[in-house]
């Protein structure tokens, strides 16, 4: 079975928390804090191999989980950080945010690494806190929570050459004469239903061809197989256009040609406009009048350039082999789609709000506060006394003032309600 689009979720490691806690032994009965830092989160990263073909290993396995970071502990011992999670996922995987829709990052060379979502921060132990003035702080900070994503894997096969053309036009043949694939032939429409990838040598050099199955006239609507496939040729270079010349299933080689390109075109005009090479197939299968016949029509009504093949006999093949590497050296490599860089979780360390509510209390929000209060455990007085020399140290009480805090005024930030007063 083969996959090529598939939806998964993704979640980095929540950072652990710090800890608070004062060294205590037979020798100390009143030490100074010892409570370690919180371990970061694991990150979620996606590795290109070469080594996988087809999404199929993601048809049950939707979840990924990165390890969650060990909470700080006494003397100092800093928790371990969550393990990271690697995805492999095979090259040319381009992976979109599935809420936005946009493209986060493509996969294209073997063993390339994405990192798509960052371990949360561990948290600091009340150790951290010891300053000159704040001797034996009471407390410490929780780790980074951090949030679940979806993202969607959508594989887009890379590849230099594309065989492309009707069912039975011979694709699969041709690249089994070709290549060292050995792709399923048979004498029948829709033989192969996913796209097969084959290493051709000419002349010690070598290029890679996908056969993609076969497209039908609506293609590119969604007639038979072809709209699903057509995006594994958007990365070739060079399409390999066959066309049947000796009509074995009944249609004019000439209307299949035409056919063929109008779905290309009607795909995208990327598609339309890379370079092919018109391949006329099967030619042991008529005679030498009829083939001539056929040809005089393909250069009279066409009038484009063409090679000849059997994939019975191998006439022609070799010379096809050669022209192909003779184009391929004249076309550039397809680049990686170009992303500009995302983030999930823009991660807002800056931001402070002041709004009113409908009891006119100040409510304080934004990125700063929400890290600032991951700091927070007020479990006494002496931390709740840090809480607030803080907020006067990063300038809160201020920026209240200005928006008309006076003493008595009540103030909100998350679950901490208080009354200021001067
Ligand atoms: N005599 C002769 N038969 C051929 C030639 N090329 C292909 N065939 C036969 O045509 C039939 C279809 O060939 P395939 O290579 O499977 O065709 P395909 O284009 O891959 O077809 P789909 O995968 O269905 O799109 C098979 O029976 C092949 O043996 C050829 O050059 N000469
Ligand atoms: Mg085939």
């Amino acid at each position: 079975m083969f996959l090529d689009r598939v939806k998964i979720s993704i979640k980095a490691g929540n950072g652990g928390n710090g800890a608070t806690s004062f060294l205590r032994n037979a020798m100390t009965a009143n030490g100074g804090p010892d409570g370690g830092e919180g371990g970061n989160g694991g990150s979620i990263i996606f590795k290109a191999s070469k080594d996988m073909n087809t999404l199929y290993e993601f048809r049950f396995h939707k979840k990924f989980v990165a390890g969650n970071g060990e909470n700080g502990a006494k003397k100092l011992q800093t928790g371990a950080n969550g393990k990271d999670l690697i995805i492999k996922v095979p090259c040319g995987t381009v992976i979109i945010d599935s809420e936005s829709d946009k493209v986060i990052a493509d996969l294209f060379e073997d063993g390339s690494e994405f990192v798509a979502l960052k371990g949360g921060k561990g948290g600091h132990g009340n150790a951290y806190y010891k300053s000159s003035i704040k001797q034996a702080p009471h407390y410490s900070q929780t780790g980074e929570v951090t949030k679940g994503h979806e993202v969607i894997l959508e594989l887009k096969t890379i590849a230099d050459v594309g065989l492309v053309g009707f069912p039975n036009a011979g694709k699969s043949t041709l690249l089994s004469c070709i290549s060292n694939a050995n792709p399923k032939i048979a004498n029948y429409p829709f033989t192969t239903l996913y796209p097969n990838l084959g290493v051709c040598e000419v002349r010690g050099q070598t290029f890679v061809v996908a056969d993609i199955p076969g497209l039908i006239e609506g293609a590119s609507q969604g007639q038979g197989l072809g709209h699903y496939f057509l995006k594994h040729v958007e990365r070739v270079r060079l399409i390999l256009h066959l066309v049947d010349i000796s009509q074995s299933d009944g249609r004019d080689f000439i209307e299949d040609y035409l056919t063929i390109n109008k779905e290309l075109e009607n795909y995208s005009s990327e598609l339309a406009n890379t370079p092919q090479i018109v391949v006329l197939s099967k030619i042991d299968l008529i005679d030498e009048e009829t083939r001539e016949e056929r040809i005089e029509r393909f250069k009279k009504e066409i009038g484009i350039d063409f090679i000849t093949i059997s994939g019975a006999t191998y006439e022609g093949i070799e010379q096809l082999k050669l022209l192909t590497l003779e184009r391929l050296s004249k076309i550039p490599k397809k680049p990686p789609i170009q992303v500009e860089e995302f983030n999930f979780d823009k991660r807002d360390y800056e931001s402070i709000n002041i709004t009113r509510d409908d009891e006119g209390a100040f409510v304080l929000s934004g990125g700063k506060i929400d890290n600032f209060i991951r700091g927070v455990v007020l479990s006494d007085t002496r931390s709740f006394a840090y809480f607030q020399n803080r907020l006067q140290e990063m300038g809160i009480i201020d920026m209240l003032k200005q928006k008309g805090m006076k003493n008595g005024d009540t103030v909100k930030i998350k679950d901490i309600v208080f009354e200021y007063s001067e």
